[in-house]
């Protein structure tokens, strides 16, 4: 893989007209961010455009060089004609290629650079940022390790251990050693930076507590467990406790926790609860830029809501005019999101089969089912499942659906990426993603098919 970098970084020392194609997604997005910072560093004409995967088709290949970043291994790529431009993947999903194949078509050098082929597993030990940042590595730009961690989070690769591993462990050393990143063990609770205390308490979700979607709960808790809430007038974040407050809470979830599950998932609790989070070190106490996983819910809401451009400018520095549409952009997307849970519970549209349960989405756009779906598990059944769909705009006849579950049933050794693919297949679909964040579009009229084949598939695992 070293080797296949150090080509790379030849090719594109080499060229002068630069295009890249990066996956509108959070890892996507800050790959590209990496790279174009890289470009402009080294003195590169260059052009970035941020892609979703379903315009692959329409791409034009008519630069010097085109490089293709978080995207292009899972593609054939057959249809460019013959181009002469010089190729360069940079991409850690499963590739369609064999190792040192070329794509048909191209006559120009092609290097194709994915973990895969080196026996490292694309989907927890590098992200497709984590190979942007690797080449920006090669011409010792160490200083945007940090991006690589980010790309990592934004990407879940961390889902199941709570922490980074394999290279992207490499690459979190290199954050660490340049003092931009630091790795610490914290409770796993979302919004380390910017929410008070109880509020981030009170959205623990993989197993319905007392404590769930109830804030005074979450301040009894703390009343009990001795936690003062603020510090003067201000709210505490995760970020303002001291180890031993810390402590206390994870005590006492994990005895909320053991009271409610299943023996056999008993030996899981700790980890639902506790696991590594990044602070940058470059960025303010109490942003959402300073944790990797807050940085990330903004970088997707950009993505979701068709901004990449407004992350790209905040990933490359603007801390002024882009931050603050960023943070706009968040709190629309927030905004969005609580109106569609509200209708959703408001409407009791929740509709529960024996292994899962399902809600219409009906309106609701479809670069936030997943969202959503992840966020409403928490007022349904944490036991199964939960499917969302609804239709996409511009395409018709076709639904996106998505799944969010418990991570307790993936620890449990349940994978719903595999599961979406096969039953999406079935019904004329496609689908894949992780064990317990996944998804999937299917024909319209397939969807009862699929949601009761999807349920009987699960018959006897739930
Ligand atoms: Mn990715």
């Amino acid at each position: 893989m070293e080797k296949a970098f150090i080509k790379a970084n030849e090719m594109v020392k080499d060229a002068e007209d630069i295009k890249i194609y990066s996956h509108i997604d959070c890892d996507g997005i800050t790959g590209g961010s990496i790279l174009s910072i890289l470009l402009d560093r080294i003195d590169k004409e260059h052009e970035l455009e941020f892609i979703s995967l379903d315009k692959m088709e329409d791409i034009k290949i008519d630069n010097e060089l085109t490089i293709f970043s978080d995207l292009g291994s899972g593609q054939h790529l057959d249809g460019f004609g013959s181009s002469l431009s010089k190729i360069l993947i940079l991409d850690h999903h499963p590739p369609v290629r064999k190792f040192n194949t070329k794509i048909k078509v191209s006559n120009g050098e092609f290097i194709e650079i994915n973990p895969f082929y080196f026996g490292i597993d694309g989907s927890y030990e590098v992200s497709g940022g984590g190979l942007a940042y690797l080449l920006a590595r090669s011409f010792g730009f160490y200083d945007l390790s940090w991006m690589g961690v980010l790309s990592a989070i934004g990407d879940m690769q961390d889902g199941l251990s709570g922490k980074l591993t394999g290279l992207n462990r490499y690459i979190l050393e290199d954050g660490i050693e340049n003092n931009l990143v630091k790795s610490i063990n914290d409770l796993s609770i979302y919004g380390r930076q910017t929410r008070p205390i109880f509020v981030a308490l009170s959205y623990f979700g993989d197993v319905n507590l007392p404590i769930t979607n109830n804030k005074t709960e979450c301040i009894l808790m703390l009343k009990k467990l001795g936690i003062p809430r603020k510090n003067g007038r201000r709210q505490r974040s995760l970020c303002d406790l001291t180890v031993e407050e810390k402590g206390k809470i994870f005590s006492e979830l994990v005895r909320m926790l053991s009271k409610e599950v299943p023996p056999k998932y008993i030996k899981y609790v700790p980890k639902l609860v506790s696991g590594d989070s990044y602070d940058f070190l470059g960025e303010k106490k109490y942003s959402p830029q300073r944790d990797a996983t807050e940085f990330s819910t903004a970088i997707n809401a950009c993505s979701r809501h068709n901004h990449p451009e407004i992350a790209l400018e905040v990933l490359k520095g603007d801390r002024r005019l882009a931050l603050e549409s960023m943070e706009h952009l968040t709190m629309d997307h927030r905004r969005y999101l609580a109106q569609k849970i509200e209708w959703i519970e408001n409407e009791d549209r929740i509709i529960p089969l024996p292994n899962i349960q399902y809600f219409d989405g009906n309106d609701i756009k479809s670069e936030v089912i997943g969202t959503i779906a992840g966020m409403i598990l928490s007022y349904g059944n944490w036991r199964k499942p939960i499917i969302g769909f609804t239709n996409i705009e511009d395409e018709k006849g076709i639904v996106k659906i998505s799944l969010r579950c418990s991570r307790l049933l993936a620890h449990d050794g349940i994978h719903f990426g595999k599961i979406i693919r096969r039953v999406a297949e079935k019904v004329g679909g496609s689908g894949g993603g992780h064990p317990v964040a996944c998804g999937a579009y299917i024909p319209e009229d397939s969807t009862n098919k699929f949601l009761e084949l999807f349920n009987e598939t699960l018959k006897g695992s739930i």
